[in-house]
């Protein structure tokens, strides 16, 4: 653990890393914090492609109420915070880390989120993370946590070698906050409106300096809720930036009605995939944002976007045995062989075609393209196999990630996309907005629909890193008059 306080934004003189990350966004930091975050998939979008983490439901209170929560215990089908199958005692969460660890040799991170608040739970919480830091000493600590006994806990967070830290921030306005939050628990009593919100927003305030000046790495979450706290959070990201917050992370409302919270009840409406991106861009500056969050469950296993839980349930791991030196020798083989991939230098033959579109007369607009990866940073997925698309967007200056659109898998054969014509239509509105979709393969059905709705289905670049595809696609599209009639990604979501 480190110790001294993180100098964030500084440049390092690092310019070839050893620490595995070759991400744009990573490269700025000094080098002992890219190792810290080279292998999290949740705090370098790099490592998202490539490493797992996994989540271990040991914390069911909670100590506050937020206005778009609903904890259920027996809800496989949901995907979203505080939703779990299965509660765990801390033993019980142990054996499960050993098991995924086994299996899944490219987990590095297990987090506690859940499905309550894991400092309103600390005996469980810190005796899960305890047991793992002897059994598995390799795998990352993370935690999740609404802030409220953030303070009371911070130096014990610091003794554990817990080194990332996440606090959900929506607001620093007391009247907005009341808005968010009916209650908080403080001090054996209920407390509601304006008095429960200033307290909160205190303890999380007090909470992420006293990390921060511990050398804890900070991420911080926000909810975007149109009409209450949208546009209220560009304050928020610039005031955690300056007290040291390594990342952050504006992420959408999910409020449906069939999920029993209050906005769901109150249908209040979430943002639009376009709005969450131009309110991450008001925000970013130069503050890191995330955008590759998945809002994953309280029982999340595997890379972000998958859920493996179903393997690791209680029936299926109690009678295993594990000989955790033998785990952890062959984890480390597979780790190094994927940093050692992660830092082979990339073929730049894409970026050659993007500098010759600068040298045409009629500059092209960006555009978003959408690609289906089922991981690796590679397109590999069948169109009709995903159930998220990652979106990138493509412009003369070069390939950004977005952000991720959740779809429905429609098509279970291997050969045919053309079942589930209601999860088509689902997966052709998950693509709003882009004008491609890359993919390992599709069926002609999909691909006639796909072109009927103005997006082009692409599966030349099958196989290929994901940023190269989508420029060669780019400066094809580029090359052949196909997007000189695009909208202006940034006019469209300014
Ligand atoms: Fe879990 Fe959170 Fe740690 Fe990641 S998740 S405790 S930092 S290991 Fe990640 Fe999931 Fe988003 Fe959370 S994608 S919901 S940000
Ligand atoms: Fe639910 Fe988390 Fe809010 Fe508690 S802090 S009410 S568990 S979302």
């Amino acid at each position: 653990m480190a110790t001294t306080p993180i100098e964030i934004g500084k440049k390092s003189g690092c310019a070839a890393s050893s620490c595995g990350s070759t991400s744009d966004q990573m490269s700025h930091l000094p080098e002992h914090i890219r190792e810290r975050v080279f292998n999290h998939p949740c705090y370098s979008e790099q490592a998202h492609h490539h490493f797992a983490r996994m989540h271990v439901a040991v914390a069911p209170a909670c100590n506050i109420q937020c206005n778009y929560c609903n904890r259920k215990y027996d809800c496989a089908n949901e995907s979203r915070p505080g939703v779990v199958s299965e509660l765990l005692h801390p033993d019980q969460a142990i054996k499960k880390v050993i098991a995924v660890a086994a299996a899944i040799p490219q987990m590095t991170v297990v987090g506690i989120a859940g499905p309550g608040d894991p400092l309103a739970n600390p005996e469980r919480t810190f005796a899960t993370f305890r047991g793992i830091a002897e059994y598995a000493p390799d795998i990352k600590l993370c935690v999740s946590t609404n802030g409220l006994s953030l303070p009371q806990h911070a130096e014990e967070l610091s003794r554990h070698n817990i080194d990332h830290v996440t606090i959900t921030i929506n607001t620093l306005d007391e009247e907005i906050g009341a808005e968010i939050y009916p209650w908080v628990f403080w001090n054996h009593r209920r407390i509601r409106g304006r008095a429960a919100a200033r307290i909160l927003i205190e303890q999380q305030q007090r909470g992420l300096e006293m990390l921060t000046e511990r050398g804890v790495l900070v991420k911080v979450n926000s909810v975007m809720i149109p009409g209450v706290n949208d546009s209220h959070l560009k304050e928020v990201s610039r005031v955690v930036k300056s007290k040291g917050a390594f990342l952050h992370n504006v992420m959408p409302l999910i409020a449906e009605v069939e999920h029993g919270t209050y906005y769901g009840v109150m249908e209040q409406p979430s943002p639009t995939a376009q709005e969450l991106q131009a309110l991450q861009d008001a925000c970013a500056g130069d503050m890191n944002m995330m955008r590759h969050c998945r809002q994953c469950r309280a029982d999340a296993v595997g890379l972000l976007g998958e859920d493996r839980g179903a393997e690791f349930t209680l029936d299926k791991i109690e009678a295993m045995e594990f000989d955790y030196e033998e785990i952890r020798a062959r984890r480390a083989a597979v780790q190094s062989a994927i940093a050692e991939e992660m830092n082979k230098p990339k073929v730049q033959v894409a970026t050659v075609s993007l500098a010759s579109l600068k040298r045409r007369a009629v500059a092209t607009p960006p555009v978003l393209m959408a690609v289906a990866s089922k991981g690796g940073n590679v397109v590999n997925q069948h169109f009709g196999h995903a159930t998220e698309f990652l979106v990138y967007e493509a412009s003369e200056a070069g390939v950004r990630f977005v952000g991720t659109r959740r779809t429905d898998q429609y098509c279970v054969g291997s050969d045919h996309c053309d079942e589930g014509e209601d999860k088509l239509a689902l997966a052709i509105t998950a693509l709003d907005g882009c004008r491609a979709v890359l993919c390992a393969r599709i069926g002609i059905t999909p691909w006639e629909a796909l072109e009927a709705a103005g997006i082009k289905p692409d599966s030349d670049h099958a196989m290929e890193p994901i940023e190269e595809a989508v420029a060669a696609l780019y400066a094809a599209m580029a090359e052949a008059g196909e997007l000189s009639d695009a909208p202006s990604v940034g006019a469209s979501v300014a």
